[in-house]
């Protein structure tokens, strides 16, 4: 267990936790709610590790209120989550579900009520099947329909959203959902998957305008970043090192920063309209950082379709995910941001850092999470050493508040703060949650936001 005390944050850091909709929502059939590609993917046989579904998932719909609470007592100043796009329009576009947004209405409420800072994704992987059935997100017009419905949820919620992330890491839906199938749409179309990139960061620039006319508060993306370690020093390591670079950490960030598309990933770019990248350069308050894990690289084999082939790294602890355990990659990861992009980066946000471990009650119902601690403790003690460094980072979400459905993995993964006893949905605070929000209270009363 840590004992050293945490260092001092900067004044009104910002400390949070993270969900997402389809993963702790349930209630998929209530209140008007459309099918979404999720819905789809998860009653597909074969697709999800214990052939689960986010039918009920947390039933946070239902336990928002007791959820709320928990986020209370754990002290944090923003909460982040996401909000359905086919709760609020059912077939992706048109008519509203009122019933949708009268939800997130009662949520922010009840978030606000608690001195909390809500914080909202509107694009957490859920895409409504209407639009799939359209063919989503290698179809332009799905960047337009997100600008509507960004517009809809800004127009009911524009008042007391205190900030707004667009997408979540849309390289993960590019990659696992629409380049190599293990996530929904479950589509496995290799660098083929570039256009799922160019309507993604379309609709993110699109949205930013939609925001910036209905609501004052700070807008923001939440892109994931692993960095990469070379494996191996030949030339071949090097060059699948820079393209492992460019696809991961950089085919997002790189046009939203106002410097284009990195070049050497040779996309055909042939979807990439005239004025395009200066609606995806518009200017953003916060970059949201998703950190995991770094990941190793080196040259692939003769023939292989990737450039490049990634490996495991050696000498770390791992989760119950199998992903190394490296704090040092997100200080060596806000390092690297801050140096590419210079005062071209924005105050940077950690949207999400957590861990899975196989957390179950001991005979007293007590769940202890040691793993967790040290984790949290790494990463907290990373951003610090980060923002000595020079990169202006402004706050910390752990993912995840619950135990939930973890995509692909099904329930077997549990990131929360929080265990959730899945048949009977009880909620018992892990030994986590006590020591987050001790490092939380001390913060507080040394830097007041
Ligand atoms: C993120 N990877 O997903 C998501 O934003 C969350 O919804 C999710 O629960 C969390 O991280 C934990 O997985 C990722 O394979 C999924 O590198 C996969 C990867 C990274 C992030």
């Amino acid at each position: 267990m840590p004992h050293a005390p945490m260092p001092r944050f900067p004044t009104g850091f910002r400390w949070g936790v993270s969900t997402s909709a389809y993963q702790i929502e349930g209630a998929a059939h209530t209140d008007g709610r459309g099918v979404s590609i999720w819905d789809t993917f998860a009653r597909t046989p074969g697709r999800i590790a214990d052939g689960s579904s986010g039918d009920v998932a947390c039933d946070h719909y239902h336990r928002y209120a007791e959820d709320i609470a928990l986020m209370a007592g754990l002290g944090i100043t923003a909460y982040r989550f996401s909000v359905s796009w086919p709760r609020v329009l059912p077939t992706g576009a048109g008519t509203v579900n009122t019933s949708g947004l009268d939800f997130y209405e009662r949520l922010v409420d009840a978030v606000l009520a608690h001195g909390i800072d809500p914080v909202a994704t509107l694009f957490h992987w859920d895409l409504p099947q209407s639009l799939e059935d359209d063919g989503g997100w290698l179809n332009r017009d799905t960047a337009y329909r997100f600008a509507e419905y960004a517009d809809l949820v800004a127009a009911r919620l524009g008042d007391r959203v205190k900030m707004w992330i667009t997408l979540n890491e849309p390289f993960i839906h590019m990659s696992l959902g629409h380049g190599m199938g293990v996530h929904a749409p479950g589509r496995a179309l290799l660098f083929d998957a570039f256009p799922v990139a160019h309507h993604q960061l379309l609709a993110h620039g699109l949205a930013v305008a939609a925001l910036r006319a209905r609501s004052g508060s700070p807008v923001a993306i939440a892109n994931n970043y692993s960095p990469v370690r070379r494996v191996g020093d030949d030339p071949a390591d090097l060059a699948a090192a820079a393209a492992y670079e460019a696809l991961h950490n950089r085919l997002f960030t790189d046009p939203l920063l106002g410097h284009g598309y990195p070049a050497e990933l040779g996309f055909d770019d042939a979807v990439v309209r005239d004025g395009d990248l200066d609606v995806i350069a518009a200017p953003i308050d916060v970059l949201g950082v998703n950190y995991y894990n770094p990941t190793g690289v080196r040259a692939p084999e003769e023939g292989s379709p990737l450039p490049f082939e990634l490996v495991p790294l050696d000498g770390y602890p791992r989760t119950a995910f199998d992903w190394p355990v490296a704090p040092d990659g997100l200080r060596d990861l806000l390092g690297w941001l801050r140096h590419r992009y210079g005062t071209d980066l924005p105050p940077v946000q950690i949207t999400e850092s957590g861990c899975a471990y196989d957390d179950q009650p001991d005979a007293q119902g007590r769940v202890h999470d040691p793993d967790r601690i040290v984790y949290l403790d790494g990463h907290l003690r990373a951003v610090h050493a980060a923002i000595a460094d020079g990169v202006d980072v402004t706050g910390y979400f752990v993912w995840s508040l619950l135990d939930n459905w973890e995509w692909a993995e099904g329930f077997t993964k549990r990131f929360g703060l929080v265990h959730v006893d899945y048949p009977t949905g009880r909620r018992t605070p892990k030994s986590s949650y006590a020591w987050l929000r001790d490092v939380i209270a001390t913060a507080r009363r040394e830097t007041p936001r």
